[in-house]
C-alpha cells in the first residue's frame, strides 16, 4: 500500500491547549507522524510518496467540503493574528468568544471584524491552536487524501494519507479537535468524483468523527458511521448519539455506534463488524478509513483498552470489507506507540 506523507505537517505545532481551566502541552506533536514514518520505513510497509496534485485541483477539492468564508479566514488568520499586535507572532491563537447554538442568539450572515470573533464563529473548542504554518500543514495534509483517492480510483487496493493536523473534527465551516480540514471528507468527496457511487466514511477514531458526520448529514450518496466513546461523557460532547441517523435524502445514512468509556476489544469488534455490515449493506463502493490510534489502552487522552496486536485484527476484518479504501491518520497520543499500532493495522490489511 502507498503511503502520501505530509511534508509540511512539521510547520503545524501548537505550543498549548486549553484543558480545565489550565495550559496543557499540545497532545497532537509532529513526532506522532514522525514515528509513523518511521515504523513504515523499518517495516518496509508499501512505498512512502510525497502528494502529486496540482494547486487548482487542490483548492477544488477543498472547496468541494469546506466553505469558501472558512477557508478564506484560515488561510489568511495567521496575517490577521499578528496584525493585531506584533508580539502575537510568539503566541498560538487560540478562540476565547464563541456563538450560541440557540438560532435565534446570534448572527452567521454578517461576519465580525473583530478578528477574535470571527476565530470563535469557525471553531468550537479552544485546544486547537492555530499558528503560522497551520494553513500551510493543513492544505498539504488535503493533498494527500486526495493523491490516497487518486491511488485507489486507479485501482489499487488501498492507499494511507499520513498527514496532520488530523482531520475529523473538521466541518464544513469550523475547527476543532486538533483538526482543521477533513482529510477524509476530502478523499471521499474525491473518490464521488472520480465516479465511484456511493462511498461510505467508517471512523475507527477514539472521538466521534463530528465533523464528518455534518458534511454529510444530509446526504445519501456518502455514509457516515463512526464508532467512538460515548458522548454523554467523551468529547466531543455535542454529537455523536445512537439516535443520529441522518437528515432529510441522508436519512438512514449516519451510523453511530457510542461504547463506554473502558471498552475493551471484544466490544469494540463487535461493533467493528456492525460497522462493517451497515457499510456492506449500504453497498458502498469506496471506503474511507478515519484511522485514530486513540483507541489503544495507553491513551493519554482517551478511554478504550485496545492492545497493539489487536490492531492485526482490525486491519484483517478491514480488509475483508473488499472496498478500495483510503485510510487517512487521525488521532493517536501515546506517542512511542502510534508508529506500531498504524503499521500493525496497515500490514494486517495487506496480508
Ligand atoms: C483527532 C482527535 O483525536 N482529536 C481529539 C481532540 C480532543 N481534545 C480534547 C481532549 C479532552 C480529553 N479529556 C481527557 C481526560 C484525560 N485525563
Ligand atoms: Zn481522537
Amino acid at each position: 500500500m502507498k503511503t502520501f506523507h505530509n511534508p509540511h505537517h512539521a510547520l503545524h505545532q501548537g505550543r498549548e491547549e486549553m484543558f480545565r481551566g489550565r495550559m496543557v502541552h499540545c497532545h497532537e506533536v509532529p513526532a506522532r507522524l514522525d514515528y509513523v514514518l518511521a515504523e513504515l520505513q523499518r517495516r518496509s510497509q508499501g512505498g512512502l510518496f510525497l502528494p502529486e496534485v496540482g494547486d487548482t485541483d487542490l483548492d477544488a477539492a477543498i472547496a468541494r467540503v469546506h466553505d469558501p468564508r472558512y477557508t478564506q479566514f484560515l488561510a489568511g488568520a495567521w496575517d490577521e493574528w499578528v496584525a493585531m499586535d506584533p508580539a502575537n507572532a510568539q503566541r498560538d491563537a487560540l478562540p476565547s468568544v464563541w456563538p450560541l447554538g440557540n438560532k435565534h442568539a446570534f448572527r452567521t450572515d454578517v461576519l465580525p471584524q473583530n478578528f477574535a470573533a470571527r476565530l470563535g464563529l469557525f471553531s468550537f473548542d479552544s485546544g486547537s491552536p492555530l499558528m503560522a504554518g497551520t494553513w500551510t500543514a493543513a492544505r498539504a495534509g488535503a493533498a494527500c487524501a486526495v493523491a490516497a483517492a487518486r491511488e485507489v480510483h486507479g485501482g489499487a487496493r488501498a492507499a494511507f494519507a499520513l498527514t496532520r493536523p488530523p482531520g475529523h473534527h473538521a466541518g464544513p465551516d469550523f475547527f476543532g479537535g486538533y483538526c482543521f480540514l477533513n482529510n477524509g471528507a476530502i478523499a471521499a468527496q474525491a473518490l464521488r468524483d472520480l465516479g465511484h457511487a456511493k462511498v461510505a466514511v467508517l471512523d475507527i477514531d477514539y472521538h466521534h468523527g463530528n465533523g464528518t458526520q455534518t458534511i454529510f448529514y444530509e446526504r445519501a450518496d456518502v455514509m457516515t458511521v463512526s464508532i467512538h466513546g460515548d458522548p454523554a461523557t467523551e468529547y466531543p460532547f455535542f454529537l455523536g448519539h445512537a439516535n443520529e441517523r441522518g437528515a432529510g435524502a441522508g436519512e438512514g445514512f449516519n451510523l453511530n455506534i457510542p461504547l463506554p468509556r473502558g471498552t475493551g476489544f471484544a466490544a469494540w469488534c463487535a461493533a467493528l463488524d456492525t460497522a462493517i455490515e451497515a457499510v456492506e449493506d449500504f453497498g458502498a463502493d469506496a471506503l474511507v478509513v478515519p484511522m485514530g490510534m486513540d483507541t489503544f489502552k495507553g491513551d493519554p487522552i482517551s478511554g478504550f483498552t485496545l492492545e497493539s496486536s489487536d490492531y492485526d485484527t482490525v486491519g484483517r476484518l478491514l480488509a475483508a470489507a473488499s472496498l478500495p479504501t483510503v485510510f487517512t491518520f487521525e488521532g493517536g497520543y501515546a506517542v512511542d506507540e502510534v508508529g506500531v499500532n498504524a503499521v500493525n493495522l496497515l500490514e494486517a490489511y495487506c496480508r
